[in-house]
């Protein structure tokens, strides 16, 4: 498995896998990205010219996706439209992306016999409540809340059947909530990072106790790589790593992260269908695989993610004005 596609690669979580096989492994890699709004380019900067190729399309292009397939040993999914506050004001996209586009990527997969890995979220399996103490595993029913999540547990669906109908080579993960450098600002962490560099209070949803349980994305990288590797074909992977936190907390430690008050933030407008919990038994791809996370230190990848954030204002400043007026417009 020398040559990998990476579907979405100019996005948060499929950048870092890309910078992760760059510098962790001889394989060569091919980003295929629409470059939506969520699409950076100065997320793939200085990559070894010889080993890293940048193409620009759409994973809905049948005829450019499986043209590349034949390309490559192996495909791995990264491309969405991932932010579930965007799927509650314009839904149309995440069906487009996240149900034809991996259609068509299992049809280029089918035809080409080459190994496909499917990206996907713990969303799918709906919420859990606070003090319950069971935690998501590969046997929980599906519950998907929002269209985001409801998109994402269709392309599951699709993957699960080609297999199986098809004998399609492939492997699924659902992963905790990621963080790290190269978030788009829409989304919780960086969105409060950026907001407190402006100036401005962080906004907390609710009463702000949801718990997310949160991953540091270069751990969500090696787990991808380990499945690749050693997954068995057909089979679904949960990864974690025991990170589940309140939104309140986040914040706290953010705001300690940055020298001001615990309580130095805003409740705002709660999300319509937020989910309250999630949680994950990642047990199997320890027992099976052998994989464990390395980023145990919630503080320490919060204060680095901080500091990433306050030295490449260059990468996120482009992005912040949108975002901030897509909440404005909701009063978030
Ligand atoms: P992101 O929004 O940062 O990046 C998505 C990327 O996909 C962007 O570069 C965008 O340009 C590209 N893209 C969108 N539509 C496309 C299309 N039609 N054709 C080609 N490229 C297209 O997303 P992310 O947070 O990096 O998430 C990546 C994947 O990981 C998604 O599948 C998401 O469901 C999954 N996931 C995310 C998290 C998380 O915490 N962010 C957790 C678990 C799983
Ligand atoms: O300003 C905010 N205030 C706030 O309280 C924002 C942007 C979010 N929140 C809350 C909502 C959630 O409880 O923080 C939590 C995290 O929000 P998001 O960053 O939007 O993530 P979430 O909705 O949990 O989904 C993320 O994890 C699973 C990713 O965006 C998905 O792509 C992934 O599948």
């Amino acid at each position: 498995m020398d040559k990998l596609l990476v579907t979405g690669g100019a996005g948060f979580i499929g950048s870092d896998f890309v910078h992760y096989i760059l510098e962790n492994t001889d394989k060569s890699v091919t980003v295929l990205d629409k470059l939506t709004y969520a699409g950076s380019l100065a997320s793939l900067k200085d990559l070894p010219a010889d080993r890293f190729r940048f193409v620009q399309g759409d994973i809905c292009d049948a005829e450019l996706v499986t043209g590349l397939f034949a390309e490559h040993d192996a495909v791995v999914h990264y491309a969405a439209e991932s932010h579930n506050d965007n799927s509650l004001s314009g839904p149309a996209p995440f069906v487009q992306t996240n149900l034809v586009g991996t259609f068509t990527l299992l049809e280029a997969a089918r035809a080409t016999g080459v190994r496909f890995h499917h990206i996907s979220t713990d969303e799918v399996y709906g919420d859990l409540e606070l003090d319950d103490p069971e935690r998501f595993t590969e046997h929980t029913p599906y519950n998907p809340s929002s269209p985001y999540s409801s998109t994402k547990a269709g392309s599951d669906l699709l993957v699960r059947a080609w297999v199986r109908s098809f004998g399609v080579a492939a492997t699924i993960s659902n992963c905790s909530n990621n963080y790290g450098p190269r978030q788009h600002v829409e989304k919780f962490i960086p969105r409060q990072i950026t907001n407190l560099i402006d100036g401005v209070r962080p906004r907390l949803y609710g009463d702000g106790r949801n718990v997310r349980d949160w991953i540091h994305a270069d751990d969500h990288s090696s787990a991808v790589l380990r499945i690749l590797e050693r997954g068995r074909i057909g089979e679904t992977y949960l990864i974690g790593a025991d990170g589940e936190k309140s939104n309140r907390d986040v914040v706290e430690i953010i705001l300690q992260a940055m020298g001001r008050p615990a309580d130095d933030y805003d409740l705002v407008t709660d999300r319509p269908g937020h989910d309250l919990r999630y949680a994950i038994d990642w047990s199997k791809l320890r027992d099976e695989l052998d994989w464990e996370p390395t980023y145990r230190d919630f503080g320490a990848g919060i204060a680095a993610t901080v500091a990433w954030y306050q030295e490449n204002e260059e990468w996120w400043r482009p992005q912040k004005a949108e975002a901030e007026a897509k909440y404005a417009t909701v009063g978030q």
